[in-house]
């Protein structure tokens, strides 16, 4: 990869880079298996090299540079990368403490934006339990409860299924459970000003404030 000579960890983390901004699945493989093969750090290069790559393609899909097609095939490299190095726990990757369920709300079937949020908090060494989309509240609740997470977020895409987002808030509420959990919401319809309607703790813009969040909250929880 580097005509024989042993990459830098900024070149290692740059290949990395450009395995997820030009979509090169062979690249990110091969890397991965490099370092691990060497013992390195594969938790530092998730979040240095893929971690920064994905956010870069996130940000250029927000300004327009990109297409949709583009940010899935690069977002797909990404989750590809996490699951290997994830197979790799015993080369060394530790988790943070602290987990974050993840759902689009019932009734919505936009699945890439909070995948795009997934990732980003995962390449911060974070476990994210994924529900997928089209989620019921009650569902939510029982993967909330049955995991122990902190934080639970929604993505809500649609006007009309904004409200699954409100009813998370008071379902929570009336089994007195509320006070467990840290609510993060986000999804194109949703706003500040809704967010702080429903009594959502967090509203997110996008993946990059979405990770801040949640490691704003895990540092101050565990310390
Ligand atoms: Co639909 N769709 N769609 N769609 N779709 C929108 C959302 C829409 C704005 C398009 C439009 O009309 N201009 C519109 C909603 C209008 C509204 O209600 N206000 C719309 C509609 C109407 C529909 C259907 C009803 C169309 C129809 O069938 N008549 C239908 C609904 C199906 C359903 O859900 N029941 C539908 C279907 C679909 C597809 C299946 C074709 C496809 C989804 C594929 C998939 O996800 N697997 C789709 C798509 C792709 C879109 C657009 C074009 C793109 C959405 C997207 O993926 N953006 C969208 C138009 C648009 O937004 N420009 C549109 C990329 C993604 C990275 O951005 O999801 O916003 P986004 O996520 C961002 C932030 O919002 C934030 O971070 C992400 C990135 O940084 N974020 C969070 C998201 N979730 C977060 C959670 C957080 C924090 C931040 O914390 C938990």
């Amino acid at each position: 990869m580097n005509g024989g000579r042993v990459a830098s960890k900024p070149e290692l983390y740059k290949i990395a880079r450009d395995a997820v901004v030009y979509a090169n699945e062979e690249q990110a493989f091969n890397l991965i298996n490099e370092v691990a093969a060497q013992g390195g750090d594969l938790l530092a290069l998730l979040k240095e090299g893929f971690g920064k790559g994905h956010q870069e393609v996130g940000d250029m899909f927000e300004k327009g540079d990109i297409s949709l097609p583009e940010l899935l095939f690069s977002t797909d490299v990404t989750r590809k990368a996490v699951e290997m190095i994830e197979n790799h726990a015993e080369a060394g990757l530790k988790k943070a403490e602290g987990k974050v369920l993840l759902a689009t709300v019932s009734g919505d079937v936009h699945n890439i934006g909070k995948g795009l949020v997934a990732y980003t908090i995962i390449t911060h060494g974070i476990e994210v339990i994924d529900l997928g989309c089209d989620v019921p509240v009650e569902y939510i609740i029982a993967k909330a409860e049955e995991n122990r997470v902190d934080i639970i977020g929604t993505s809500a895409l649609l006007t009309s299924t904004l409200r699954e987002q409100k009813k998370l808030e008071d379902e929570l509420r009336k089994a007195g459970i509320r006070s467990k959990y840290l609510t993060m919401v986000g999804g194109a319809t949703c706003t500040q000003r809704w967010a702080s309607r429903i009594g959502a703790d967090v509203y997110c813009e996008d993946a990059v404030e979405a990770a801040k969040a949640v490691i704003a909250h895990l540092s101050k929880k565990y310390g």
